[in-house]
């Protein structure tokens, strides 16, 4: 059994949609703790409705970014997580942190990378004129949405997209796509090779 730790800040529906395939695919892995930077996190009431420990090391309590990584990296150490999921999670996490997890930290992140790193992706990509987006799941690195791709989907932007509409399309992939490539994750299917993952069975990474 692996023991996969889901970070969260907000709504949580990636986390709600890992933690509901977990359950139904039975994969071999368990959710050991749901832990939000933010005590109001939405997502924080789903995880205690089924059951799963959570905690909250809330950022804005502490003086600067290494105190807060360094509590954080001792909760997060405590449930001796084999996996490490990003999901909606909203603060950059330094290189230390990074380090002690190393290869262990996943991310769902709503462009299609390399493209549109960092916040507001969608905003981003319409006003690029953009007529393809979509979402990327990655190892996490030190650099900042820079890691292995692991997934990848794409969505149309259509003519008339705002934020949110394209917003609610690229998110619809999310719940397809990241519980999928934890899944893999967790059967040890992936080999990773000078940067680039590859799924040692030949399944498709790319999503459409
Ligand atoms: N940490 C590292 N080291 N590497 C990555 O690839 C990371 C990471 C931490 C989070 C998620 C990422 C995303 O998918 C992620 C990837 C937050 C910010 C950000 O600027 C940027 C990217 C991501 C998450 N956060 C602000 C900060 O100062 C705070 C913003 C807020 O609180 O709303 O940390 O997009
Ligand atoms: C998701 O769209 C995720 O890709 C994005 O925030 C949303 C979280 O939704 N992540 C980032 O923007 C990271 N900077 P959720 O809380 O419902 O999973």
């Amino acid at each position: 059994m692996k023991n996969i730790v889901i970070l969260i800040s907000g709504r949580g529906s990636n986390m709600e949609a890992i933690v509901r395939a977990c359950a139904a695919e039975g994969w071999n892995a368990g959710i050991a703790a749901v832990i939000s930077n933010r005590p109001d996190a939405a997502g924080l009431n789903f995880a205690k409705s089924r059951g799963i420990t959570t905690a909250v090391v809330d950022h804005k309590a502490f003086a600067d970014r290494t105190d807060f990584d360094a509590e954080l990296g001792r909760v997060v150490g405590s449930f001796a997580p084999d996996l490490i999921v990003l999901a909606g999670f909203m603060r950059i996490l330094s290189s230390d942190f990074v380090k002690r997890f190393e290869g262990r930290i996943v991310n769902v992140h709503p462009s299609l990378l390399p493209s549109f790193t960092g916040l507001h992706t969608h905003r981003r990509a319409i006003e690029a004129g953009c007529k393809l987006a979509g979402v990327t799941v990655h190892f996490v690195t030190a650099e900042l949405d820079h890691g292995p791709i692991i997934a990848q989907a794409t969505v149309p932007v259509l003519p008339g997209d705002t934020e949110a509409t394209l917003s609610a399309r690229v998110l619809a992939r999310e719940h397809v796509i990241y519980p999928r490539a934890v899944h893999w994750i967790v059967d040890g299917v992936l080999r990773v090779e000078n940067g680039v993952v590859t799924h040692t069975g030949g399944e498709p990474q790319l999503f459409s």
